[in-house]
């Protein structure tokens, strides 16, 4: 069973705010940053007061209608471009499903596609990003997470940061993501989960990183994630929320929120491009585990380029 103690007396070693995976029990850590980093004023014209409250409690907001249907056909169009383009399929940023060879992900998509990194630097999710975080922003690892039909596997219970702190070396809790989504997200076809109220609280995992993680956790990640008893811990006090809408739907969510989502049966594919937006403050350093850091293409750390306004 996971204990809960306050941050002061767990936290071990000098810059390692958040110490995970070595332990030898699971600990529950309440979190050392703000939500919103913002010094107040009026956030910008995508996202209402009321929705940055809703982000700020619940460590996730979705936001409808920010796109014209013209917008997210042409990132349908692009998404099938992708997806069929056989010079694509054999870049190492490609990934396919654990048991087909299907495409399950492509990352550093805003720097494959145009139109892609178009959307990424698009003012309508960029300017949100640094009003939450209070800083210039950059693009820490971009993805489409294709999630086929019939047989798209899920991705389990996590939290990003535990990641993005272990493996990249990510030292505050000072990013976001944004999911746009490409295709109808549904209750059925293993759309995200997410735990209303989570992000306040860092699960300190136990189990070592292996080399290369990155080549098994992106296919079926087993390290870095929550024991039961730590998730049945946070299911008590947060719940879970599925957020639902049609294509162009943006959900933003804080870089702890615990989230996954199902493995999809149904004959209809959950397709989502993913930005994770970093504070230039906040930028990867040395991995906070003894493992070399992960590619380039996985987590942004010599090519920092902050979005142009
Ligand atoms: O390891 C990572 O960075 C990736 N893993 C998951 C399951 N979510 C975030 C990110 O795509
Ligand atoms: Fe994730």
């Amino acid at each position: 069973m996971s204990q809960t103690s306050n941050s002061s007396d767990a936290v071990s070693g000098l810059d390692d705010l958040y110490p995970s995976r070595q332990q030898s029990e699971p600990t529950l850590l309440e979190r050392r940053d703000p939500v919103i980093h913002s010094g107040g004023g009026d956030p910008p014209p995508s996202i209402t007061p009321q929705q940055v409250e809703d982000y700020a409690r619940n460590g996730f907001v979705v936001l409808h209608d920010v796109f014209t249907a013209a917008e997210v056909a042409a990132l349908q169009e692009e998404l099938e471009r992708l997806r069929t383009a056989p010079h694509i399929r054999v870049l190492p940023e490609a990934f396919s499903e654990p048991d087909n060879d299907e495409l399950r992900s492509l990352f550093r998509v805003h720097e494959l596609s145009a139109v892609f990194g178009g959307l990424a630097g698009d003012p309508r999710l960029s300017n949100i990003a640094r009003y939450i975080l209070n800083d210039e922003v950059y693009i820490h690892q971009s993805r489409v997470n294709l999630k086929p039909a019939c047989r798209g596997k899920g991705f389990y219970w996590h939290s990003d940061f535990e990641t993005w702190h272990v493996e990249d070396g990510m030292p505050r809790m000072r990013a976001l993501s944004m999911s746009i989504a490409l295709t109808e997200n549904t209750v059925y076809n293993g759309s995200l989960m997410l735990m209303p109220g989570s992000h306040r609280t860092y699960v300190a995992c136990v189990g070592e990183t292996p080399e290369e993680n990155y080549k098994q956790s992106l296919k079926n990640q087993s390290i870095g994630v929550p024991d039961d008893g730590s998730l049945k811990e946070l299911h008590d006090r947060f719940g879970i929320a599925v957020p639902t809408g049609p294509p162009g739907t943006v959900t933003i969510f804080d870089c702890n929120t615990m989230h996954g989502s199902a493995s999809n049966i149904s004959p209809l594919p959950r397709s989502n491009v993913f930005f994770v937006y970093n504070a230039i403050s906040n930028r990867a350093g040395e991995p906070f585990c003894d493992r070399e850091p992960r590619p380039e293409f996985i987590g942004a750390r010599r090519r920092i380029v902050p979005i142009p306004h």
